[in-house]
């Protein structure tokens, strides 16, 4: 048996089998939860660490060091280079990196040296690669839709519209449709009309806060889905209930067209199986309007629940971390540099609140919940109190300000309370900044460590 493997044919085999492990990790994170920024300094890091030789590498503290040769990142198959440099260069130029608008990847690839002395000879290495994905956040709330039909859709869509803070910004689209004929055939004209209103209420609600927006790849520029000619709106119950109308049936084919064309290649590609789940979630904006945004943001959350995915026990799990198979996912507050340390530990507590509706659709698996907080880039310093910080703002002056402690549970906070977030710029030495990133070896941990911590 075992002379097999010193025959090129077998070892070739072997190689191909057990050589390469496939870790693969989407950031699950709604539209400017920080994934990019995340990503950015995910990278810059791994490149200088292992630059570094290893020695600071405390975020491979649970993977056997001996067993490391050497590690780097390349491009990832299928999938245009993550766009570090362009990222990069947006942050010397005190900008954050650009929204993004198309699927990008990268590829970590940690080599092992094989310790015992058999699988020294035979294996004098094992590739383990992690795989990065990068994407729109708008493409992550659609997934959902690929188990409605158009008709349920369009009535969920109307029913959240109907509630505050949606039916706050939906009242000029809400006009369009009460002054709407639907007797008219729909023609070109009159489905570009009502496309444009539905359009105009997403990025309308969209800037003020509300992550709940569907389609969200129509918000997209060119790349994606071309809403154009096959763009679909939700429609008063009186229409979508009848699926013999004129435009029930146009918007339900359309509706089709997107689920097969678009949603199911998407979910294939970019939202494969992942081993281990990380949840980014961006609290500010909620905090920044109203209790009511963060309740909605809650109910986005646990909507997304299920399409989640959970990664299943493989050769590196059982040989090299010595891990069971149990699911793992990581509620991740980001942008935590833009709160005073003294009020963290009640940021944490907010994200538990707002994370219980999506844990509790896994009351049934046995899947383990971490929550804990990040910032990709300290962007603010301490203030001259516990509860201040000192920041760079639009005008690109360095200012202090203090802050309220945060509520301490979400039912307390008041409907017309609001916390301001920090408009902080990027800082000129953004390097040693991301370099110092908190919370990013718990994450490197969580991702790449032993799961029983
Ligand atoms: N202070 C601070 N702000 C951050 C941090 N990370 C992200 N931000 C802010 O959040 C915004 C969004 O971050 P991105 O990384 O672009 O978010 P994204 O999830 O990639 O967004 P999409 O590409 O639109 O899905 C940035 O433009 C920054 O203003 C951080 O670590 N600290
Ligand atoms: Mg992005």
């Amino acid at each position: 048996m075992i002379d097999q493997w010193f025959m090129p044919a077998g070892r070739k085999h072997w190689a191909d089998w057990f050589l390469k492990e496939h870790h693969r990790f989407t950031i699950t994170g709604l539209s400017r939860s920080g994934k990019s920024m995340l990503f950015t300094s995910l990278m810059t890091m791994l490149r200088y660490r292992s630059e570094g030789r290893y020695e600071c590498l405390p975020l491979l503290e649970h993977l056997p060091m001996a067993l490391v040769e050497h590690m780097w990142i390349a491009p990832l198959e299928g999938f245009a280079m993550f766009e570090v440099e362009a990222h990069l260069d947006a942050l010397e130029n005190q900008r954050w990196p650009a929204p993004t608008e198309d699927v990008y990847g990268f590829k970590l690839v940690v080599r092992l040296r094989q310790s015992g002395a058999v699988k020294k000879y035979l294996l004098p290495y094992t590739d383990i690669e992690f795989e990065f994905i990068d994407y729109p956040g708008e493409w992550l709330t659609d997934l959902p839709m690929l188990q409605k039909s158009f008709q349920q859709w369009s009535d969920s869509a109307w029913a959240q519209q109907m509630n505050r803070p949606q039916r706050d910004y939906a009242g000029v689209w809400h006009d369009a449709v009460n002054d709407f004929d639907f007797d008219q055939p729909p023609t070109p004209e009159a489905i570009r009309h009502l496309l444009e209103q539905y359009r105009g209420y997403l990025s309308h609600a969209k800037q003020n806060g509300i992550t709940l927006l569907q389609p969200g790849s129509f918000l997209l520029g060119t790349k994606g889905y071309d809403w154009e000619q096959h763009g679909f709106t939700p429609l008063p119950s009186a229409v979508s209930s009848d699926i013999t109308h004129p435009w029930t049936r146009h918007f339900s084919a359309n509706y089709k067209h997107f689920q097969q064309k678009w949603l199911k290649s998407l979910q294939q590609k970019t939202f494969k199986q992942a081993d281990k789940q990380i949840i980014l979630i961006d609290l500010f904006e909620g905090l920044n309007h109203s209790k009511q945004h963060l309740y909605q943001l809650k109910e986005t959350l646990s909507h997304l629940a299920d399409t989640f995915q959970y990664g299943e026990d493989n050769w590196f799990s059982r040989h090299v971390l010595r891990q069971r198979s149990i699911s793992k996912v990581a509620f991740v507050a980001a942008k935590a540099d833009l709160i005073p340390a003294a009020h963290r530990d009640q940021l944490l507590v907010l994200l538990k609140q707002v994370t219980e509706g999506a844990r509790a659709r896994f009351a049934d698996k046995s899947v383990q919940f971490e929550h804990f907080l990040v910032s990709a880039l300290t962007a603010t310093d301490p203030g001259s109190t516990p509860t201040s910080l000192r920041y760079i703002n639009e005008q690109r002056k360095y200012i202090e300000a203090d802050f309220e402690p945060l509520p301490d549970t979400l039912a307390q906070m008041s409907a017309q309370e609001h916390f301001p977030v920090l408009p902080a710029q990027v800082p000129e030495d953004y390097l040693p900044r991301i370099l110092n990133g908190r919370g990013m070896d718990r994450l490197l941990q969580f991702l790449l460590g032993d799961q029983h911590e």
